[in-house]
Protein backbone atom coordinates (compact mmCIF):
# COMPACT_ATOMS: atom_id res chain seq x y z
CA UNK A 1 0.00 0.00 0.00
CA UNK A 2 1.02 3.45 -0.39
CA UNK A 3 1.21 5.11 2.37
CA UNK A 4 -1.07 7.17 3.41
CA UNK A 5 -3.90 4.81 1.13
CA UNK A 6 -4.97 2.96 4.66
CA UNK A 7 -9.06 3.18 5.15
CA UNK A 8 -9.42 6.02 7.85
CA UNK A 9 -11.98 8.26 8.87
CA UNK A 10 -11.45 10.79 11.29
CA UNK A 11 -15.45 10.98 12.71
CA UNK A 12 -15.20 7.14 12.72
CA UNK A 13 -12.10 7.16 14.97
CA UNK A 14 -13.38 10.28 17.09
CA UNK A 15 -17.01 8.81 17.76
CA UNK A 16 -18.14 5.20 16.06
CA UNK A 17 -14.77 3.65 17.69
CA UNK A 18 -15.59 4.29 21.11
CA UNK A 19 -19.60 2.72 20.85
CA UNK A 20 -18.23 -0.04 18.97
CA UNK A 21 -15.43 -0.83 21.95
CA UNK A 22 -18.80 -0.77 24.45
CA UNK A 23 -17.92 2.99 25.66
CA UNK A 24 -20.71 4.35 24.06
CA UNK A 25 -22.83 5.03 27.56
CA UNK A 26 -19.71 7.41 28.38
CA UNK A 27 -20.46 10.93 28.42
CA UNK A 28 -18.63 12.90 25.42
CA UNK A 29 -20.43 16.37 25.14
CA UNK A 30 -21.89 18.73 27.76
CA UNK A 31 -23.40 21.92 25.73
CA UNK A 32 -25.30 24.91 25.90
CA UNK A 33 -28.49 22.63 24.21
CA UNK A 34 -27.79 19.56 26.34
CA UNK A 35 -25.23 16.58 27.25
CA UNK A 36 -24.55 13.19 24.77
CA UNK A 37 -22.87 10.26 25.40
CA UNK A 38 -20.78 8.88 22.86
CA UNK A 39 -23.45 6.71 21.32
CA UNK A 40 -25.96 10.02 21.24
CA UNK A 41 -23.17 12.11 19.68
CA UNK A 42 -22.39 9.30 17.15
CA UNK A 43 -26.26 9.54 16.07
CA UNK A 44 -26.13 12.84 15.81
CA UNK A 45 -23.05 12.61 13.46
CA UNK A 46 -24.68 10.41 11.42
CA UNK A 47 -27.84 12.25 11.35
CA UNK A 48 -25.76 15.13 9.72
CA UNK A 49 -23.95 13.12 7.53
CA UNK A 50 -27.54 11.78 6.30
CA UNK A 51 -28.70 15.62 6.29
CA UNK A 52 -26.10 17.12 4.09
CA UNK A 53 -26.65 13.87 1.66
CA UNK A 54 -30.20 15.13 1.46
CA UNK A 55 -29.40 18.64 0.21
CA UNK A 56 -27.33 16.95 -2.42
CA UNK A 57 -23.97 17.72 -0.71
CA UNK A 58 -21.31 14.54 -2.08
CA UNK A 59 -17.99 13.66 -0.63
CA UNK A 60 -14.78 15.80 -1.10
CA UNK A 61 -17.19 19.39 -1.45
CA UNK A 62 -16.97 21.61 1.15
CA UNK A 63 -19.39 22.68 3.60
CA UNK A 64 -18.62 26.43 5.04
CA UNK A 65 -20.09 26.54 9.19
CA UNK A 66 -20.25 29.68 11.18
CA UNK A 67 -21.77 28.34 14.20
CA UNK A 68 -21.67 28.81 18.03
CA UNK A 69 -20.15 26.08 19.98
CA UNK A 70 -22.59 23.84 20.68
CA UNK A 71 -24.07 20.44 19.25
CA UNK A 72 -24.94 21.08 16.04
CA UNK A 73 -21.42 22.51 15.15
CA UNK A 74 -19.74 19.39 16.59
CA UNK A 75 -22.20 17.28 14.42
CA UNK A 76 -21.82 19.06 11.63
CA UNK A 77 -18.12 19.23 11.48
CA UNK A 78 -17.92 15.74 12.18
CA UNK A 79 -20.93 14.70 10.27
CA UNK A 80 -19.54 16.26 6.56
CA UNK A 81 -16.28 14.24 7.50
CA UNK A 82 -18.26 11.02 8.10
CA UNK A 83 -19.66 11.39 4.65
CA UNK A 84 -16.52 12.49 3.24
CA UNK A 85 -17.13 15.97 2.79
CA UNK A 86 -14.76 18.96 4.03
CA UNK A 87 -15.91 20.92 6.89
CA UNK A 88 -14.53 24.37 6.86
CA UNK A 89 -15.62 25.89 10.70
CA UNK A 90 -15.51 29.83 9.95
CA UNK A 91 -14.56 32.46 12.42
CA UNK A 92 -17.94 33.93 14.15
CA UNK A 93 -16.22 36.80 14.35
CA UNK A 94 -15.86 37.86 10.50
CA UNK A 95 -18.47 40.74 9.45
CA UNK A 96 -20.30 39.89 6.32
CA UNK A 97 -18.24 40.81 3.49
CA UNK A 98 -15.30 38.85 5.24
CA UNK A 99 -17.45 35.80 5.26
CA UNK A 100 -18.81 36.26 1.75
CA UNK A 101 -14.71 36.56 0.75
CA UNK A 102 -14.01 33.29 2.12
CA UNK A 103 -16.93 31.87 1.43
CA UNK A 104 -16.46 32.66 -1.92
CA UNK A 105 -12.84 31.52 -1.93
CA UNK A 106 -14.03 27.96 -0.58
CA UNK A 107 -16.81 27.65 -3.44
CA UNK A 108 -18.43 25.52 -1.07
CA UNK A 109 -22.12 25.52 -2.15
CA UNK A 110 -23.43 24.71 1.60
CA UNK A 111 -23.47 26.97 4.73
CA UNK A 112 -24.39 25.87 8.22
CA UNK A 113 -25.14 28.95 10.48
CA UNK A 114 -26.33 29.21 13.90
CA UNK A 115 -29.09 31.69 14.59
CA UNK A 116 -26.85 34.86 16.10
CA UNK A 117 -24.75 35.16 13.07
CA UNK A 118 -27.75 35.07 10.38
CA UNK A 119 -27.57 38.64 9.49
CA UNK A 120 -23.45 38.27 8.68
CA UNK A 121 -24.72 35.47 6.70
CA UNK A 122 -27.36 36.96 5.18
CA UNK A 123 -25.21 39.13 3.72
CA UNK A 124 -21.94 36.91 2.56
CA UNK A 125 -24.49 35.00 1.01
CA UNK A 126 -25.26 37.61 -1.47
CA UNK A 127 -21.41 38.25 -2.29
CA UNK A 128 -20.94 34.10 -2.77
CA UNK A 129 -23.34 33.33 -6.15
CA UNK A 130 -21.88 29.36 -5.80
CA UNK A 131 -23.82 29.04 -2.03
CA UNK A 132 -27.60 26.92 -3.22
CA UNK A 133 -28.52 26.00 0.69
CA UNK A 134 -28.04 27.50 3.89
CA UNK A 135 -28.67 25.77 7.20
CA UNK A 136 -30.34 27.32 9.98
CA UNK A 137 -29.52 25.62 14.17
CA UNK A 138 -32.89 27.74 14.73
CA UNK A 139 -36.32 29.93 13.67
CA UNK A 140 -34.77 33.13 12.74
CA UNK A 141 -35.72 35.16 9.71
CA UNK A 142 -33.38 34.34 6.52
CA UNK A 143 -34.22 36.39 3.59
CA UNK A 144 -31.78 34.67 1.16
CA UNK A 145 -31.43 35.66 -2.28
CA UNK A 146 -32.84 33.76 -5.04
CA UNK A 147 -32.42 30.64 -5.76
CA UNK A 148 -30.56 29.85 -2.24
CA UNK A 149 -32.93 27.48 -0.71
CA UNK A 150 -32.99 27.37 3.10
CA UNK A 151 -33.65 24.59 5.59
CA UNK A 152 -33.59 24.09 9.38
CA UNK A 153 -30.99 21.05 10.38
CA UNK A 154 -34.09 19.49 12.28
CA UNK A 155 -36.42 19.13 9.50
CA UNK A 156 -33.79 17.65 7.25
CA UNK A 157 -34.18 13.80 7.10
CA UNK A 158 -32.38 11.27 5.65
CA UNK A 159 -31.38 7.73 6.34
CA UNK A 160 -28.66 7.31 9.30
CA UNK A 161 -25.38 5.74 7.31
CA UNK A 162 -23.82 2.30 8.99
CA UNK A 163 -20.51 3.24 8.10
CA UNK A 164 -18.78 6.10 6.85
CA UNK A 165 -17.60 6.96 3.35
CA UNK A 166 -14.42 5.21 2.56
CA UNK A 167 -11.86 7.56 3.01
CA UNK A 168 -8.15 6.83 3.05
CA UNK A 169 -5.86 8.37 5.70
CA UNK A 170 -4.70 11.43 3.34
CA UNK A 171 -8.09 12.12 1.64
CA UNK A 172 -8.99 15.94 2.43
CA UNK A 173 -10.65 16.31 5.73
CA UNK A 174 -10.78 20.15 6.81
CA UNK A 175 -10.03 23.00 6.08
CA UNK A 176 -9.01 26.03 8.37
CA UNK A 177 -8.61 29.40 7.24
CA UNK A 178 -6.14 31.63 8.54
CA UNK A 179 -5.72 35.17 8.46
CA UNK A 180 -1.70 35.91 7.74
CA UNK A 181 -0.46 39.47 7.80
CA UNK A 182 -2.16 40.81 5.17
CA UNK A 183 -4.50 40.00 2.03
CA UNK A 184 -7.38 37.42 1.86
CA UNK A 185 -7.42 34.77 4.77
CA UNK A 186 -6.18 31.27 3.06
CA UNK A 187 -7.40 28.00 3.24
CA UNK A 188 -4.96 25.28 4.95
CA UNK A 189 -5.95 21.74 3.85
CA UNK A 190 -6.17 18.99 6.46
CA UNK A 191 -6.04 14.97 5.66
CA UNK A 192 -7.78 12.51 7.97
CA UNK A 193 -4.67 10.97 9.20
CA UNK A 194 -3.60 14.62 10.62
CA UNK A 195 -6.26 14.72 13.11
CA UNK A 196 -5.26 10.99 14.82
CA UNK A 197 -1.67 12.33 14.64
CA UNK A 198 -2.33 15.60 16.62
CA UNK A 199 -4.17 13.78 19.20
CA UNK A 200 -1.61 11.52 19.69
CA UNK A 201 1.26 13.84 19.74
CA UNK A 202 0.19 16.15 22.07
CA UNK A 203 -2.70 15.11 23.73
CA UNK A 204 -1.36 12.08 24.28
CA UNK A 205 2.21 12.78 24.24
CA UNK A 206 2.03 15.40 26.29
CA UNK A 207 -1.42 16.28 27.81
CA UNK A 208 -1.44 12.28 28.90
CA UNK A 209 -5.38 12.49 28.39
CA UNK A 210 -7.47 9.92 30.21
CA UNK A 211 -11.24 9.14 29.61
CA UNK A 212 -11.49 10.84 32.64
CA UNK A 213 -10.74 14.44 31.53
CA UNK A 214 -12.89 16.91 30.66
CA UNK A 215 -11.74 19.59 28.57
CA UNK A 216 -13.17 23.19 28.71
CA UNK A 217 -11.39 25.66 26.00
CA UNK A 218 -12.11 29.15 25.80
CA UNK A 219 -10.79 29.48 21.86
CA UNK A 220 -13.55 28.65 19.73
CA UNK A 221 -14.02 25.12 17.84
CA UNK A 222 -13.61 27.77 14.88
CA UNK A 223 -9.57 27.68 15.51
CA UNK A 224 -7.31 25.20 14.75
CA UNK A 225 -6.35 25.64 18.65
CA UNK A 226 -9.96 24.87 20.15
CA UNK A 227 -11.01 22.13 17.29
CA UNK A 228 -7.84 20.18 18.97
CA UNK A 229 -9.02 21.27 22.63
CA UNK A 230 -12.48 20.80 22.41
CA UNK A 231 -12.89 18.20 19.47
CA UNK A 232 -10.05 15.79 18.58
CA UNK A 233 -8.08 15.58 22.17
CA UNK A 234 -10.94 14.61 24.31
CA UNK A 235 -12.94 12.19 22.21
CA UNK A 236 -9.63 10.10 20.95
CA UNK A 237 -9.11 9.14 23.89
CA UNK A 238 -12.84 8.94 24.84
CA UNK A 239 -12.73 11.85 27.53
CA UNK A 240 -15.69 14.74 27.61
CA UNK A 241 -15.87 18.32 26.22
CA UNK A 242 -17.28 21.49 27.83
CA UNK A 243 -18.70 23.91 25.26
CA UNK A 244 -19.43 27.34 25.44
CA UNK A 245 -21.84 29.20 23.16
CA UNK A 246 -21.36 32.44 24.04
CA UNK A 247 -17.77 34.56 24.24
CA UNK A 248 -16.33 33.62 27.71
CA UNK A 249 -15.43 36.27 30.31
CA UNK A 250 -13.95 35.21 33.24
CA UNK A 251 -16.85 35.44 35.40
CA UNK A 252 -18.08 33.14 33.27
CA UNK A 253 -15.24 30.41 32.98
CA UNK A 254 -15.71 30.61 36.66
CA UNK A 255 -19.17 29.42 37.04
CA UNK A 256 -18.55 27.08 33.79
CA UNK A 257 -15.50 25.42 36.18
CA UNK A 258 -17.51 25.35 39.28
CA UNK A 259 -20.34 23.39 37.46
CA UNK A 260 -18.57 21.12 35.26
CA UNK A 261 -15.85 20.36 36.82
CA UNK A 262 -12.68 20.31 34.06
CA UNK A 263 -9.97 18.80 34.70
CA UNK A 264 -8.12 20.56 31.42
CA UNK A 265 -8.42 24.25 30.84
CA UNK A 266 -7.15 25.81 27.40
CA UNK A 267 -6.77 29.85 26.84
CA UNK A 268 -4.73 31.85 25.04
CA UNK A 269 -2.59 34.59 27.16
CA UNK A 270 -4.74 37.48 26.76
CA UNK A 271 -7.19 35.51 28.68
CA UNK A 272 -5.11 34.41 31.78
CA UNK A 273 -4.12 38.53 31.94
CA UNK A 274 -8.28 38.81 32.13
CA UNK A 275 -8.52 36.73 34.58
CA UNK A 276 -5.65 37.99 36.78
CA UNK A 277 -7.46 41.24 36.58
CA UNK A 278 -10.79 40.23 37.44
CA UNK A 279 -12.24 39.41 41.07
CA UNK A 280 -13.14 35.67 40.45
CA UNK A 281 -12.09 33.50 43.43
CA UNK A 282 -8.83 32.35 43.65
CA UNK A 283 -9.68 28.51 44.17
CA UNK A 284 -11.41 28.65 41.07
CA UNK A 285 -8.91 26.15 39.31
CA UNK A 286 -8.57 23.73 42.26
CA UNK A 287 -10.47 20.99 39.93
CA UNK A 288 -8.20 21.46 36.97
CA UNK A 289 -5.28 19.29 36.38
CA UNK A 290 -3.38 21.57 33.84
CA UNK A 291 -4.18 24.70 32.47
CA UNK A 292 -2.67 25.12 28.45
CA UNK A 293 -1.87 28.62 26.91
CA UNK A 294 -1.00 29.07 23.17
CA UNK A 295 -1.74 31.74 20.08
CA UNK A 296 1.16 34.07 21.55
CA UNK A 297 4.29 33.58 23.86
CA UNK A 298 3.47 33.76 27.54
CA UNK A 299 5.53 36.10 29.22
CA UNK A 300 7.00 34.49 32.69
CA UNK A 301 5.12 37.27 34.68
CA UNK A 302 1.80 36.19 33.71
CA UNK A 303 2.66 32.56 34.54
CA UNK A 304 4.04 33.58 37.40
CA UNK A 305 1.26 35.22 38.56
CA UNK A 306 -1.67 32.58 37.42
CA UNK A 307 0.54 29.57 39.43
CA UNK A 308 1.17 32.48 43.06
CA UNK A 309 -2.99 33.25 42.64
CA UNK A 310 -4.74 30.27 40.81
CA UNK A 311 -1.99 27.38 41.84
CA UNK A 312 -2.30 26.66 38.10
CA UNK A 313 0.56 25.33 36.30
CA UNK A 314 0.36 26.34 32.97
CA UNK A 315 1.68 24.79 30.08
CA UNK A 316 2.80 27.01 27.33
CA UNK A 317 2.95 25.92 23.84
CA UNK A 318 3.20 27.23 20.00
CA UNK A 319 0.99 25.79 16.88
CA UNK A 320 -0.04 26.69 13.92
CA UNK A 321 -3.32 26.61 11.49
CA UNK A 322 -0.45 24.90 8.88
CA UNK A 323 0.35 22.10 11.66
CA UNK A 324 -2.95 21.49 12.70
CA UNK A 325 -1.71 22.16 16.67
CA UNK A 326 0.74 22.96 18.85
CA UNK A 327 3.77 21.30 17.73
CA UNK A 328 6.28 23.06 20.68
CA UNK A 329 5.27 22.83 24.21
CA UNK A 330 6.41 22.66 28.32
CA UNK A 331 5.76 19.75 29.96
CA UNK A 332 4.05 19.07 33.17
CA UNK A 333 6.40 19.64 36.23
CA UNK A 334 9.19 20.46 33.86
CA UNK A 335 7.96 24.22 32.59
CA UNK A 336 10.72 26.91 31.89
CA UNK A 337 8.44 30.18 31.47
CA UNK A 338 9.31 32.19 28.85
CA UNK A 339 9.89 29.12 26.73
CA UNK A 340 7.57 27.19 24.25
CA UNK A 341 8.83 24.35 25.21
CA UNK A 342 10.57 21.16 23.34
CA UNK A 343 9.20 19.88 20.65
CA UNK A 344 6.51 17.52 20.98
CA UNK A 345 6.90 14.14 20.11
CA UNK A 346 6.15 13.59 16.12
CA UNK A 347 7.92 16.61 15.17
CA UNK A 348 11.70 17.96 14.68
CA UNK A 349 12.60 21.70 14.46
CA UNK A 350 15.06 23.48 12.95
CA UNK A 351 16.31 27.09 13.33
CA UNK A 352 17.65 28.90 10.15
CA UNK A 353 19.42 31.57 9.37
CA UNK A 354 18.72 34.15 6.49
CA UNK A 355 21.03 31.71 3.99
CA UNK A 356 18.64 29.13 5.20
CA UNK A 357 21.88 27.16 6.77
CA UNK A 358 21.06 25.79 10.16
CA UNK A 359 21.73 27.44 13.18
CA UNK A 360 22.70 24.50 15.91
CA UNK A 361 24.26 27.26 18.71
CA UNK A 362 22.10 28.05 21.54
CA UNK A 363 20.63 31.63 22.08
CA UNK A 364 20.91 32.63 18.06
CA UNK A 365 17.83 33.81 16.31
CA UNK A 366 17.12 31.92 13.63
CA UNK A 367 14.05 31.29 11.55
CA UNK A 368 12.17 28.56 12.93
CA UNK A 369 11.17 25.48 10.59
CA UNK A 370 8.65 22.55 11.28
CA UNK A 371 8.30 18.59 10.03
CA UNK A 372 5.97 16.67 10.80
CA UNK A 373 2.58 14.89 9.37
CA UNK A 374 -0.08 16.97 10.74
CA UNK A 375 1.31 19.60 8.24
CA UNK A 376 -1.65 20.81 6.05
CA UNK A 377 -1.03 19.47 2.74
CA UNK A 378 -1.11 23.51 1.26
CA UNK A 379 -2.99 26.52 0.74
CA UNK A 380 -6.24 26.07 -1.27
CA UNK A 381 -5.92 28.01 -4.63
CA UNK A 382 -2.29 29.81 -3.64
CA UNK A 383 -0.26 28.03 -4.83
CA UNK A 384 3.05 30.75 -4.91
CA UNK A 385 2.28 31.15 -1.06
CA UNK A 386 2.26 27.42 -0.83
CA UNK A 387 5.37 26.90 -2.45
CA UNK A 388 7.03 29.95 0.14
CA UNK A 389 5.33 27.94 3.15
CA UNK A 390 5.30 24.21 2.55
CA UNK A 391 9.01 23.63 1.43
CA UNK A 392 9.28 20.15 1.10
CA UNK A 393 8.94 18.05 4.65
CA UNK A 394 9.53 21.42 6.30
CA UNK A 395 7.11 24.20 6.98
CA UNK A 396 8.34 27.77 7.30
CA UNK A 397 6.57 29.23 10.65
CA UNK A 398 7.46 32.58 10.24
CA UNK A 399 8.47 32.66 13.60
CA UNK A 400 11.81 33.65 14.77
CA UNK A 401 13.00 31.68 17.51
CA UNK A 402 16.23 30.37 19.85
CA UNK A 403 17.45 27.21 21.37
CA UNK A 404 18.21 27.30 24.81
CA UNK A 405 20.62 25.23 26.97
CA UNK A 406 18.26 22.95 28.44
CA UNK A 407 16.81 21.89 24.65
CA UNK A 408 13.56 24.20 24.91
CA UNK A 409 12.88 27.11 22.32
CA UNK A 410 12.15 30.74 23.14
CA UNK A 411 9.93 32.83 20.65
CA UNK A 412 11.79 36.13 20.12
CA UNK A 413 8.80 37.40 17.82
CA UNK A 414 8.00 36.86 14.13
CA UNK A 415 10.51 35.91 11.67
CA UNK A 416 9.31 39.80 10.37
CA UNK A 417 8.80 41.32 13.83
CA UNK A 418 12.07 41.47 14.88
CA UNK A 419 13.85 45.19 14.88
CA UNK A 420 17.52 46.02 15.14
CA UNK A 421 18.59 49.29 17.39
CA UNK A 422 21.74 50.87 17.03
CA UNK A 423 22.25 47.89 14.57
CA UNK A 424 21.54 45.17 17.72
CA UNK A 425 18.62 42.69 17.08
CA UNK A 426 16.09 43.59 19.70
CA UNK A 427 13.08 41.27 20.89
CA UNK A 428 10.25 42.47 20.93
CA UNK A 429 9.35 39.83 23.73
CA UNK A 430 11.52 40.72 25.63
CA UNK A 431 10.93 44.35 26.13
CA UNK A 432 7.03 43.43 26.33
CA UNK A 433 8.01 41.46 28.89
CA UNK A 434 9.40 44.15 30.74
CA UNK A 435 6.62 46.85 30.37
CA UNK A 436 4.11 44.00 31.63
CA UNK A 437 5.96 44.03 34.69
CA UNK A 438 4.79 47.21 35.31
CA UNK A 439 1.78 47.97 37.14
CA UNK A 440 0.55 50.47 34.78
CA UNK A 441 0.34 48.31 31.72
CA UNK A 442 -2.41 45.72 30.36
CA UNK A 443 -1.32 44.92 27.46
CA UNK A 444 2.01 45.93 25.28
CA UNK A 445 3.38 45.73 21.97
CA UNK A 446 6.79 46.69 20.72
CA UNK A 447 7.37 47.81 16.82
CA UNK A 448 10.05 49.11 15.05
CA UNK A 449 9.41 53.13 13.80
CA UNK A 450 11.91 54.92 12.09
CA UNK A 451 13.30 58.56 13.69
CA UNK A 452 13.89 61.33 12.26
CA UNK A 453 17.03 59.71 10.81
CA UNK A 454 15.26 57.07 9.20
CA UNK A 455 16.38 54.17 11.67
CA UNK A 456 14.31 51.93 13.40
CA UNK A 457 13.82 52.24 17.02
CA UNK A 458 11.31 50.45 19.03
CA UNK A 459 8.21 52.02 20.25
CA UNK A 460 6.02 50.96 22.79
CA UNK A 461 2.18 50.81 22.81
CA UNK A 462 0.40 50.52 25.85
CA UNK A 463 -2.80 49.65 27.09
CA UNK A 464 -3.63 51.21 30.55
CA UNK A 465 -3.83 48.88 33.51
CA UNK A 466 -7.60 49.60 34.82
CA UNK A 467 -7.55 52.98 36.83
CA UNK A 468 -3.78 53.70 35.84
CA UNK A 469 -2.65 56.22 33.65
CA UNK A 470 0.36 55.58 31.53
CA UNK A 471 3.65 57.74 32.05
CA UNK A 472 6.06 56.73 29.03
CA UNK A 473 8.97 58.72 30.65
CA UNK A 474 8.70 56.24 33.63
CA UNK A 475 8.07 53.27 31.55
CA UNK A 476 10.99 54.18 29.45
CA UNK A 477 13.04 54.96 32.59
CA UNK A 478 11.74 51.16 33.99
CA UNK A 479 12.85 49.45 30.65
CA UNK A 480 16.46 51.12 31.03
CA UNK A 481 16.58 49.75 34.45
CA UNK A 482 15.84 46.11 33.58
CA UNK A 483 17.12 46.09 30.15
CA UNK A 484 20.31 46.80 28.13
CA UNK A 485 19.89 50.42 27.73
CA UNK A 486 19.48 50.10 23.69
CA UNK A 487 16.16 47.53 24.14
CA UNK A 488 14.85 50.46 26.24
CA UNK A 489 11.55 51.84 23.95
CA UNK A 490 12.01 55.30 22.79
CA UNK A 491 8.84 56.36 22.69
CA UNK A 492 5.66 55.42 24.48
CA UNK A 493 1.97 55.77 22.70
CA UNK A 494 -0.95 54.73 24.38
CA UNK A 495 -3.71 52.80 22.81
CA UNK A 496 -7.29 51.81 23.65
CA UNK A 497 -6.60 48.27 22.33
CA UNK A 498 -4.07 46.71 20.34
CA UNK A 499 -5.27 44.96 16.87
CA UNK A 500 -5.32 41.27 16.95
CA UNK A 501 -6.05 38.48 14.20
CA UNK A 502 -8.73 35.79 15.23
CA UNK A 503 -6.67 33.65 16.93
CA UNK A 504 -5.68 36.84 19.15
CA UNK A 505 -1.84 37.58 17.68
CA UNK A 506 -1.47 40.88 17.53
CA UNK A 507 -1.25 42.15 14.17
CA UNK A 508 1.79 43.76 14.75
CA UNK A 509 1.64 45.14 10.83
CA UNK A 510 -1.42 47.07 11.83
CA UNK A 511 0.11 48.49 14.86
CA UNK A 512 3.68 49.81 12.71
CA UNK A 513 1.30 51.27 10.08
CA UNK A 514 -0.67 53.56 12.97
CA UNK A 515 3.03 54.13 14.48
CA UNK A 516 4.02 55.26 11.35
CA UNK A 517 0.94 58.05 10.95
O1 LIG B 1 -1.22 29.93 17.59
C1 LIG B 1 -1.06 28.83 18.12
O2 LIG B 1 -0.21 28.70 18.99
C2 LIG B 1 -1.90 27.64 17.73
C3 LIG B 1 -1.94 26.58 18.56
C4 LIG B 1 -2.65 25.46 18.24
C5 LIG B 1 -3.33 25.39 17.08
C6 LIG B 1 -3.33 26.46 16.23
C7 LIG B 1 -2.62 27.60 16.55
C8 LIG B 1 -2.65 28.75 15.57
Amino acid sequence: TKPGSMPFNAAEYLVDRHVKAGRGERLAVVAGSGTLTYRELSEEVRRSAAALKSIGVRPEERVMLCMADDIQLLAGILGAMYMGAVPVPISTMATGPELGKVLADSRARVLSVSTEFAGVANAAVAAAPEVTDVVLDGEVEFAARRGVRVHQWLELEGDLPRRPYDTWEDSPALWLYTSGTTGLPKAAMHRHSSIRMVAEAYGKGVLGITPDDRCFSVAKLFFAYGIGNSCFFPFAFGASTVLERTRPTPQLVAERLKSEQPTLFYAVPTFYSALLHSDIADDTFAGVRQGISAGEALPPVLYQRIRDRFGLEVLDGIGSTEALHIFLSNRSGQVHPGSSGAPVPGYDVQLRDENGAEIVACGQPGDLYLRGSSIATGYWCRAETTRQVFQGEWLRTGDTYMRNEDGTYSCLGRSNDMLKAGGIWVSPAEVEERLLQHPSVAEVAVVAAPDADGLDKPVACVVAAAEATVDADELIAWCREGLAAFKRPRAVITVVELPKTATGKIRRNVLREQVYD
